[in-house]
């Protein structure tokens, strides 16, 4: 039998003494970059390297260095974060990264623009706020989402208080992080025996790992995107257990047919005192049997589409420590929206903030920054992230409501009241200049692409649905294109591959109906399909199910029918 080739990264892991490798010395050389290795390494102590790619070329051509950076993801379970921490993150993004503090679709903040000499100052000072970001990048569980709703009532309560013990858990244990980066006496180049990683194992899992957690009331954090998607049963106010649905994922490449988004499967049920040993049991499966001789196929999506739902189930109750149960069926799920007032049921309120993309800076459209931080300062309430790249604030009174709106409008946040559905339920991706993976933009284009599509929307009359537009600047899905009515997807500078007929609620994944359209054309493909929606659509009906239900390429033939002569991008696929 010919000898299973392993993927470079699994030798790095395996000979990297718990994830120290070389990292200490690199952090500590002239070089503004670190070598392969340690790239990799980084990756779990919470940072990639990159540079910035608006200057590459030019520098290039005057025999200059790239104008390398780091990233920095923090772990923020749940999304939940303190006034003082909110206000001492601030002070970090200035002091060693851009200044900006950027919402993640995973409900955390990345931030952006580290040289190598800041990264350790850096990250020593988020984790003197208590806030690690070990684990919030590289092959281990990543940061663990919930609805990020702040109700006083026992349900939600209970989803935060087992996202933060399924994230607990999951934690890895080695004393790496601590010693590279937070104390100065710790072992930079040798593990210790009690470091032991008895969940991971010495190699870590074969890729990157999702879990989140939800109620099908609220399915705001597409659950079924993860490759562990938990969602709680209740029957009235008992909550019964858990159906674990494993195997989502979106990541892939253009044109690679082995490569493919994918909604996770209902595998099994598992009783509320188990919740842990569900999750074992997943992660374990994963670990042992996730490809790890191809990261592109290294997904436990793989893992589940390829054995099939009937082995996963089998092999998943030969991991589980107690009683094997199927997964209880559950009708539907439904999005809340959590943006705009609420009532959290003890007297108290909150706001939900749409901030676009999720970067909190000041620009020319608003000073959402300079905002958040006076509202912040003056009332200390408690913040959480959502997985829509927006923010919460808590716990407000009544009488505060009317002085904290005109603070937002002062500085020109729209609130989600006098915001169109379109611009409300818009992801982008973070894409250019800083993530090496883009092949076009997105983050620079999400206003001025949702001003196209608000006056779109108007023309026909829809702007009062609810339309999920999601972009990205390439098909690894950050924005979650693939599960959104309309996904658009970088393939070349400008140019972008569409998909439709997903459904709001983030429980079926879209079609591709055109390969390559410039970005300003776009308008010309949705202007006679919004007009058919408009004419044509079912009361209630969203535009993902209108496409559905007509045919994401019936729709897609009639644009190619009236723009294909003049345009050669206009062919349906
Ligand atoms: Fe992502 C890689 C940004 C959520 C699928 N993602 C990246 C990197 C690190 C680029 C890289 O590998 O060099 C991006 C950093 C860009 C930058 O400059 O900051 C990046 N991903 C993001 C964020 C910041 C997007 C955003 O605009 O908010 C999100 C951070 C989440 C977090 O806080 O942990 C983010 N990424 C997602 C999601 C959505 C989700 O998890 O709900 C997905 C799709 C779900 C999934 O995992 O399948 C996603 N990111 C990927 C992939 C494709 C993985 C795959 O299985 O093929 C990559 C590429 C990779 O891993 O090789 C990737
Ligand atoms: Fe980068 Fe692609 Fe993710 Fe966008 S979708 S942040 S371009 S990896």
């Amino acid at each position: 039998m010919s000898e299973v080739k392993l993927s470079k990264v699994e030798t790095i892991k395996e000979e990297s003494q718990a994830l120290r490798g070389n990292v200490a010395a690199e952090m500590a050389d002239e070089n503004p970059y670190v070598s392969d290795a340690s790239y990799e390494l980084l990756k779990f102590h919470g940072s990639y390297q990159g540079y910035n790619r608006d200057t590459a070329t030019e520098r290039k051509k005057a025999g200059l260095e790239k104008e390398w950076e780091f990233m920095l993801r923090m772990k923020c379970p749940a999304g939940k974060l303190t006034a003082k921490q909110y206000l001492a993150l601030e002070v970090i993004a200035k002091n060693y990264a851009n200044d900006t503090l950027r919402i993640t679709t995973r409900q955390t903040f990345q931030f952006h623009c580290i040289i190598k000499e800041n990264l350790k100052k850096h990250i020593k000072a988020i984790n003197e706020l208590m806030i690690t970001t070990l684990g919030g990048c590289g092959d281990v569980v990543r940061n663990v989402m919930c609805t990020a709703a702040p109700y006083k009532d026992a349900k939600h309560q209970k989803l935060m208080e087992d996202t933060f013990k399924v994230n607990d858990y999951t934690m890895p244990k080695t004393k790496a992080f601590d010693a590279l980066w937070i104390n100065d006496d710790g072992d930079v180049t040798q593990a210790s025996k009690d470091e032991e990683e008895d969940l991971y194992g010495k190699t870590y899992l074969p890729r990157k790992f999702k879990i989140g957690l939800a109620t099908p009331e609220d399915n705001s954090i597409d659950v079924l995107t993860h490759d562990l998607g938990i969602v709680l049963i209740y029957e009235g106010d008992e909550l019964l257990g858990y159906n674990l649905y494993l195997g989502g994922g979106l990541g892939m490449t253009h044109n690679k047919a082995a490569t493919y988004p994918r909604i996770a499967s209902p595998i099994a049920f598992v009783e509320p005192e188990n919740l842990l040993k569900g999750v074992k049991a997943v992660v374990e499966l994963q670990r042992d049997h996730g490809d790890r001789t191809n990261r592109k196929h290294a997904r436990l999506k793989y893992v589940v589409e390829e054995n099939g739902i009937d082995w996963t189930k089998e092999t998943f109750a030969n991991y589980y420590d107690g009683t094997y149960h199927e997964a209880k069926p559950v009708e539907k799920f439904e999005v809340a929206d959590h943006m705009g007032w609420h009532q959290q049921g003890d007297g108290k309120w909150f706001l939900g903030i749409v901030v676009d993309s999720g970067r909190i800076e000041d620009n020319e459209n608003y000073t959402i920054k300079t905002a958040l931080h006076d509202i912040i300062a003056k009332y200390e309430m408690d913040i959480r992230l959502t997985a829509d790249q927006n923010i919460i604030l808590c716990d407000i009174d009544e009488a505060d409501k009317g002085d904290i709106e005109a603070t937002l409008k002062q500085h020109g946040v729209v609130l989600r009241e006098d915001m169109s559905d379109a611009h409300r339920f818009f992801l982008a991706c973070v894409a250019m200049p800083t993530c090496g993976k883009a092949l076009a933009e997105a983050e620079r284009v999400a206003v001025p692409m949702i001003k196209q599509f608000e006056a779109l929307m108007e023309k026909h009359g829809v702007e009062k649905d609810k339309i999920a537009i999601r972009v990205t600047g390439c098909p690894n899905g950050c924005a979650r294109p693939f599960v959104g009515d309309i996904g658009i997807v970088g393939r070349t500078p400008d140019h972008y591959a569409l998909y439709i007929g997903g459904d709001f609620e983030g429980t079926r994944l879209n079609t591709k109906i055109f390969d390559r359209v410039p970005y300003d054309h776009l308008k010309d493909v949705f202007d006679p399909m919004f007009a058919r929606y408009a004419s044509q659509k079912q009361e209630q009906e969203g535009f993902g199910d209108f496409a559905k239900r007509i045919g994401p390429e019936v729709l897609a033939k009639e644009v190619e029918a009236l723009l294909g002569d003049e345009h050669k991008w206009a062919k349906a696929v």
